[in-house]
């Protein structure tokens, strides 16, 4: 026996005479387990050295090539009640999803050996944390869940102490496309993932626990389970206010949640600090201010795009100690990808010889997986148990027009109803058409783990007596011109946004009211040292176009209507509000 929980042991157990599995191994997080398991990856083929000089102790992991992307169509919350997951999620009745499930997981583990992985998301001696345990036969699996959460020993401690944790169990299956599912009971804090390998799907650390089963929980208990990153932002006078974003998959919230701003901002004593770049769980403090954490510890980053001008925190961070999954590689064995520079790459993501005819060398949801404490910005204050107090949420998405810049919210009803109206355009971060745009509130679509009207009626209940909320704002870095091309520069330039986010969050800086919400006075807004763009461009991305508006706002009404009676009044009145405006 490895544990004193009673619970534990027997599920184990249980899983173990299901499964057939060969051997268990307990993780306990050690450096030499950690070895141990690389040379197994190594022996397998399931890991592949890469260069020992230029990027020490890395690895590449090929997926299987239809197994690639988080999937959504086989992603189901199974609750009692069809009425409780919504028309956002897609459900199955416990029972029978069970008993599909279990079918698949009969026996799989024959000749394979059964990690049991005791985790923590967030801080171990966080009020705030919650603990899980997975059980996978991925080895690949245990090596990331290693790097992006506190697993191990530590988290054992607290899940005897507390004597309950969510249990997650998971096998790669045959990693057929037929026979996947990822399926979640949050009134059993269960989660059962069978037939895939790839992050979302198979660290159900990640999004089945802290976002789907996280999100239901929040509710029930009064807080809130995010999609967000969390970022600290010091001005010149030495005050850090902590700003939360929601951005859809592959929509930026890891390069923002490491910009570095711009020379001018440097010199002139800005700085920004990590805390988290995917997750943010918050609750009301003693203050009234929401206090958040990031649940994870590492970053499941997506690789193309990041370059020296786009992301150079995140090329700092790669070269050591990381995880790449399904980019290419060059001729001396280094890590490659899109828009990483101007090398011609060896091999691609399937491991045949690149050939630009064929497709990208690494594939657009390729990722690479690093503990956050690589991170150069990774703030300290990430460790907090009490978490950090949040000045503004922010709700984003990919909209090459329309949407613009930045725009304030003038109430919390007024910003949920923003954030409960995004769209935006898919990505490769799930399978499916990319490029479609689709609502995705809160950039929750895929991750709530009930329904949305309930969730927006949840988001509602903060605004109380005694509550010290933070601002809310939309932005959009993703507009296009006539040309295709993006109209704003993006990446260390939204440190401009930022400023003026936090310049409205504590009242230093003007703004004038549009039928959306607040805006930036174009004259008012900081273009120091950006060459290349005028003040007449930024006009035009704090532009209204009406007519454009109102046919979005039909399509939202549309939409909420889809959500029928739960969907809460006030979001109507605040929706009216803007089409009244508008007219
Ligand atoms: P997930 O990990 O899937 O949740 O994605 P994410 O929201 O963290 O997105 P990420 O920061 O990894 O960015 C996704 C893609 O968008 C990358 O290819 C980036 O290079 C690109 N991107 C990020 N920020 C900007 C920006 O400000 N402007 C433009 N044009 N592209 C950006
Ligand atoms: C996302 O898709 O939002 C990710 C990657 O962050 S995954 O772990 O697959 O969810
Ligand atoms: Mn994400």
């Amino acid at each position: 026996m490895s544990t004193t929980l009673l619970a534990l042991e027997n599920w184990v157990k249980q899983v173990v005479e299901h499964t057939q599995a060969d051997k268990v191994v307990w993780c306990t997080g050690s450096d030499t387990e950690k070895q141990e398991i690389d040379e197994l990856l190594l022996e397998t083929g399931d890991f592949k050295k890469l260069n020992e000089e230029t990027h020490p102790n890395c690895f590449l992991h090929l997926s299987d090539p239809q197994d690639v992307a988080r999937v959504e169509h086989l992603t189901f919350i199974c609750t009692e009640h069809k009425d409780d997951v919504g028309p956002n999620n897609h459900w199955m009745h416990p029972e029978k999803a069970h008993a599909k499930i279990d079918d698949l997981f009969s026996g799989c583990m024959q000749g394979r050996t059964m990690y049991v992985i005791p985790y923590c998301m967030g801080p171990i001696d966080s009020p705030i944390s919650r603990c899980g345990v997975e059980i996978t036969d991925s080895a690949y699996v245990v090596q990331n869940m290693r790097l992006m959460t506190r697993m191990g020993t530590h988290a054992l401690n607290r899940i005897e102490a507390e004597g309950h944790f969510v249990k997650g169990l998971h096998s790669t299956g045959e990693l057929d496309p037929d026979r996947r599912y990822i399926m979640h009971f949050p009134e059993e804090l269960t989660i059962k993932s069978y037939g895939s390998g790839y992050g979302g799907n198979a660290l159900l650390g990640k999004k089945c626990h802290a976002l789907r089963i996280g999100s239901y929980q929040a509710k029930t208990e009064g807080w809130l389970a995010e999609h967000m990153l969390i970022l600290g932002l010091e001005n010149p006078q030495g005050d850090t206010h902590y700003i939360a974003a929601a951005f859809p998959s592959a929509c930026g919230k890891t390069n923002l949640a490491m910009l570095i701003p711009p020379e001018g901002y440097v010199q002139d004593g800005w700085k920004i600090t990590t805390i988290g770049d995917d997750i943010c769980w918050m609750r009301p403090g003693e203050d009234g201010r929401l206090w958040a954490i990031n649940p994870e510890a590492g970053f499941f980053g997506v690789a193309p795009g990041t370059a020296k001008n786009t992301n150079p925190n995140a090329l700092a961070m790669l070269y050591k100690d990381t995880i790449f999954t399904n980019v290419g590689v060059t001729e001396d064995n280094q890590p490659w990808w899109e828009g990483l520079d101007d090398k011609v790459p060896a091999m691609d993501w399937k491991g045949n010889p690149y050939d630009p005819e064929v497709g990208p060398a690494a594939h657009p949801n390729s990722r690479f997986t690093v503990a956050s404490k690589r991170c150069p910005t990774y703030s300290p204050k990430a460790e907090n148990a009490k978490g950090v107090p949040i000045s503004a949420i922010v709700f984003g998405g990919r909209r090459e027009n329309l949407v613009p810049l930045v725009t304030q919210a003038r109430s919390w009803a007024h910003g949920v109803l923003m954030g409960a109206t995004v769209a935006s355009e898919t990505t490769a971060a799930a399978t499916g058409a990319v490029g479609v745009v689709r609502h995705d509130p809160m950039a929750m679509k895929p991750f709530c783990g009930y329904h949305f009207a309930d969730y927006w009626a949840h988001w509602l209940t903060f605004d109380k007596d005694g509550a010290n909320l933070p601002e809310i704002f939309t932005v959009n870095w993703f507009r296009k011109d006539e040309n295709n091309n993006f109209m704003w520069p993006g990446f260390s330039e939204n440190m401009r946004v930022l400023e003026w986010i936090v310049n409205r969050v504590s009242n230093n800086v003007g703004a004038h009211s549009t039928a959306l919400g607040d805006m930036p006075n174009v004259q008012e807004f900081n273009l120091n040292g950006l060459d290349g763009f005028s003040r007449d461009d930024l006009n035009k991305l704090l532009t209204v176009d009406l007519n454009g508006w109102k046919t979005e706002l039909a399509n939202t009404t549309e939409y909420l209507n889809g959500f029928g009676e739960r969907v809460p009044d006030a979001l109507y009145k605040e929706l009216d509000n803007i089409k009244s405006k508008l007219n």
